[in-house]
């Protein structure tokens, strides 16, 4: 299997990828280190501070342009620290860009910035959006509304939360306890708010029962959806199990149903994705450490093809190839 280092020349992670006007557009985290990185289970070492657009026409073998720094965290008026997994989203030739950052009391947030292009600049909204929380946004368009797909767990947050509303204590399921779902959300029609409440997006065994916190399979952060022959296919990240992992549905809410492994597990310990067809083709857009000898926090933008069965199974790629 044939796999491309996207953008050897920086340290980018966590791609969101879309086709904007025919073009391939890129929108990763931009990974650094100083002197004071120090790696721990809150991921203290995703310490991001600006984010860079990336685009291409030929994703396998051309030229990727760097459009260069498109929002800094000291441009956002609400800014603490951390900015993760960010997406962007089209709407009446507008570019909405949603970024997870912690605010000034350390809790994740999500903002919004707009630009009149896909490579931006993007100008950031004063406040973040209401009732926000949690990491690693995923935009959907689907018949015509807009949808962000978000969470993450341990440092992203989601076990501080039950029913869209602050727990006093942080509450993460162990053991045949259902594990805790991704969210989704429909956005507002001017794309700036939460148009309704988040709704639990559960991944369900083939009997319809959840997964269980103690499956190695079990959602962890970084979702992302796609369609493929009128199924919804919603992947994520295990996290701590390393996998990229898939669930199909009939409905953009799910439930989904586990279906398999997308991506074995990469150098580094975090993994994170993004699918897109482009010219009849699927790519995976993922990420791993090997350039940066194995460091966490340093990581490499990474793409391969994606394949189908003729059941529409998603065909099982080597993290380590
Ligand atoms: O890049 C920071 C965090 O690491 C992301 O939000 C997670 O998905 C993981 O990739």
């Amino acid at each position: 299997m044939k796999k491309r280092y996207l953008f050897p020349a920086d340290y980018m992670a966590d791609p969101s990828v879309h086709i904007f006007n025919g073009r391939v557009y890129i929108y990763p985290s931009h990974d650094w280190e100083d002197e004071n990185t120090v790696e721990n289970d809150n991921g203290d070492h995703f310490n991001m501070k600006d984010y860079h657009v990336l685009s291409t026409d030929d994703i396998m073998n051309g030229e990727v342009i760097d459009h260069g720094k498109v929002l800094d965290r000291d441009d956002i008026p609400w800014a603490g620290r951390q900015l993760w997994d960010c997406d962007v989203a089209e709407k009446d030739g507008k570019y909405y860009m949603y970024f997870p950052m912690k605010d000034k009391n350390d809790i994740f947030r999500h903002g919004v910035a707009i630009a009149d292009r896909p490579e931006g600049p993007f100008i950031p909204q004063p406040d973040p959006i209401r009732g926000s929380y949690s990491i690693d946004m995923a935009i959907f368009k689907d018949e015509g509304e807009y949808y962000m797909y978000f969470g993450g767990i341990w440092g992203g947050q989601l076990q501080r939360y039950k029913d869209n509303k602050a727990l006093e204590s942080a509450y993460l399921p162990t053991g045949k306890e259902p594990a805790l779902p991704s969210r989704v959300v429909r956005l507002s029609e001017d794309m700036l708010q939460y148009a309704e409440e988040p709704r639990p997006v559960h991944v369900v065994d083939k009997k319809g029962k959840p997964l269980t916190a103690d499956n190695p399979h079990r959602f962890f952060e970084a979702p992302w959806v796609h369609k493929y022959n009128g199924k919804y296919y919603f992947s994520y990240s295990t996290g701590d199990t390393h996998m990229i992992c898939y669930a199909t549905s009939d409905n953009r809410f799910g439930p989904f149903t586990y279906q398999g492994v997308i991506l074995t597990p990469v150098v580094g310990w975090t993994t994170h994705h993004s699918i897109v067809e482009f010219k009849g083709k699927w790519y995976l857009f993922h990420h791993d450490c090997v350039p940066s000898g194995g460091k966490t926090w340093l990581r490499s933008l990474k793409v391969c093809e994606l394949e189908y069965d003729a059941e529409g199974r998603i065909k099982t790629i080597e993290g380590m190839d």
